[in-house]
């Protein structure tokens, strides 16, 4: 341990010096992942039992076992029950307008590649309002991690009909029952263009950890539809795929050849509960990388320049 000598002005009239001791850095990899209790912040507002709770632990969790540290966490949301999450992690975030928490998250990624960002929320604020940027993030192959928190409901505005709502599903907005067919969020993110689909349940624990690091490893846009449960305006909503309540949690068929599209499609096809786990996964260079590339192109153009010979240059095009 060494010390480090500073000036001790501002508390004493005359200068004098303090040696404060100033532990050894200690190397990332021997370091200890944040606990819990460092990343946590407010206790969560949601109802006792709401799904969304498992995917907060799951993901402090996350931070701790990938030893994510506090200036590297990046977790945005749009508006939501589902949507609050960043409030509830002690780091840098953001909770951001509905529907519109994938345009923040791109800018973010596009200017910051060291960091891993991570993008929460619903089924309404992902598939309703944000379902085109929701369309637009995958195709570009952006790299980010969504974990839409999927409960078929509007939950925060007091159980209106959601884009994944089932046909039938009685609520303020189809007093008589949902009559349109739901999108297939599997589906909609194979179509659309995402390189990393997957789908998980808040009620398997050990299987959403599985997603979350299966899909922070990947190198580009990767979607996680997560079933979590809004126990206050669809309760039960999930119990088919729960064996605790008599349902089935089936996992993807062995061989399953996760950059088949036309197999992950099939498979998105099965009758609810459906299966979990991934069902697509192909490389495609992300537009961070294209964009890193275009940069560097365009910096070594003017590679030596001085600052006003290239501003000279741009004017003498202009002329
Ligand atoms: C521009 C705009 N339109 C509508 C709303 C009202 N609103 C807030 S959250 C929400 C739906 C949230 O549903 P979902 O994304 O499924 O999240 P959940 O609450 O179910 O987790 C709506 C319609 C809003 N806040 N802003
Ligand atoms: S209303 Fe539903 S989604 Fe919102 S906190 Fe309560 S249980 Fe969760
Ligand atoms: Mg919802």
């Amino acid at each position: 341990m060494s010390t480090l000598t500073v000036p001790f002005e501002s508390l004493a009239r005359t200068t004098s010096t303090v040696n404060l001791p100033v532990p050894a850095p200690i190397a990332d990899a021997d370091r200890k992942g944040l606990t819990k209790k460092e990343t946590a912040a407010d206790h969560p507002t949601w109802c006792p039992g709401c799904g969304d709770f498992s995917v907060l632990a799951l993901y402090f969790k996350l931070i701790e076992k990938r030893k994510i540290w506090h200036e590297k966490i990046t977790t945005i949301a749009g508006i939501g029950c589902s949507s609050r999450f960043p409030y509830f992690v002690q780091a840098h975030g953001a909770h951001f307008i509905h529907g519109r928490a994938l345009p923040f998250a791109s800018g973010v990624s596009l200017s910051r590649p060291d960091l891993h960002v991570f993008v929460f929320g619903g089924d309404g604020d992902a598939f309703s309002i944000g379902g085109n940027h929701f369309n637009h993030t995958a195709r570009k192959n952006i790299k980010m991690t969504y974990c839409v928190m999927d409960n078929f409901v509007y939950g925060l505005t007091k159980k209106q009909t959601s884009p994944t709502s089932p046909i039938g599903f009685k609520s303020k907005t189809d007093t008589w029952g949902a009559v349109d067919q739901p999108i297939n969020p599997m589906k909609q993110a194979v179509s659309a263009g995402a390189t990393f689909v997957a789908r998980t349940s808040a009620t398997n624990p050990n299987h959403v950890l599985a997603m979350m690091e299966a899909a922070m490893d990947h190198d580009g846009f990767s979607f996680i539809e997560c079933l979590s449960e809004c126990v206050e305006f669809f309760p039960g909503a999930f119990d088919a795929s729960n064996p605790r309540k008599g349902g089935k949690f089936e996992n993807m068929p062995e061989g399953h050849d996760v950059t088949d599209e036309l197999a992950a499609y099939k498979l998105a096809g099965e009758p609810f509960p459906g299966r979990f786990g991934i069902f697509y996964k192909v490389n495609r260079p992300t537009k961070n990388a294209l964009e890193a590339g275009i940069n560097t192109a365009a910096q070594a153009k003017v590679a030596g320049k001085k600052d006003w010979e290239i501003l000279q240059a741009t004017f003498n095009r202009m002329k």
